[in-house]
């Protein structure tokens, strides 16, 4: 994986309480058929032992369609499965120190929800943001609204790439066209969906427009 190179465009976030398929490899499988770019394993009800086994099945989908492939908060998971970076909250360790563990190698991204707490990831060595909520969603409760002006403040406040999350579906991703976002990251719009590859095809298309 080359951090420069890598394609946000359709960002998908694992989550087996609303996923259709029966597992989570199933899941993500039909999802890269589809045309989703990155994949983040986020696991909150399961051992690290789980997790670990999980990311390692996982990275074999992955790697060889040279998907990237990102553990939600856990960097020791990242680091023993080897897989390509982690994806920290702001109540998750703080970037800087993340950064100083994985060194200069792995894709570290971290969630935005204010153009302040974009421009320090940057200064902290994140590669992306993602910056949400941006619709209102039932797969996290605990969100913080983002709107298009935000939107518009976090392009201006930094450089790297940030993909936008939070309820993105094919019926509402064009009101985000134009604001210089480079993905969509989505967890129900496809793996929710009765046919995941083909839902992913449709947002694919869509996110290409971003
Ligand atoms: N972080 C902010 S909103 C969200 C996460 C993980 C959930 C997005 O899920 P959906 O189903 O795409 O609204
Ligand atoms: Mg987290």
């Amino acid at each position: 994986m080359c951090k420069q190179k890598v394609d946000y465009t359709l960002y998908l976030v694992t989550d087996r309480r609303l996923m259709s398929s029966k597992t989570i490899e199933e899941s993500v499988g039909a999802a890269v058929a589809g045309g989703v770019s990155v994949v983040q394993l986020r696991e909150k009800d399961c051992t690290s032992r789980e997790f670990y086994e999980l990311a390692v099945r996982v990275k074999k989908i992955t790697a060889p369609k040279n998907v990237p492939l990102i553990i939600n908060d856990r960097i020791d998971i990242c680091l023993a499965a080897d897989a390509d970076g982690v994806h920290l909250g702001q109540k998750d360790l703080p970037c800087a120190e993340a950064r100083k563990i994985l060194g200069a190698d792995k894709l570290i991204g971290v969630s935005a929800a204010l153009p302040e707490e974009a421009r320090q990831a940057q200064a902290d060595g994140a590669d992306y943001l993602g910056v949400g909520a941006v619709f209102p969603t039932e797969t996290k409760s605990d969100t913080r609204p983002v709107t298009v002006e935000i939107i518009r403040e976090i392009r201006k406040a930094v450089t790297i790439p940030f993909v936008v999350i939070g309820g993105v579906n094919e019926e509402n991703i064009g009101k985000l066209y134009g604001l210089g976002i480079n993905g969509a990251a989505v967890v129900s719009a496809v793996a929710a969906r009765n046919d995941v590859t083909a839902a992913a095809r449709i947002m694919r298309g869509a996110a290409e427009k971003l």
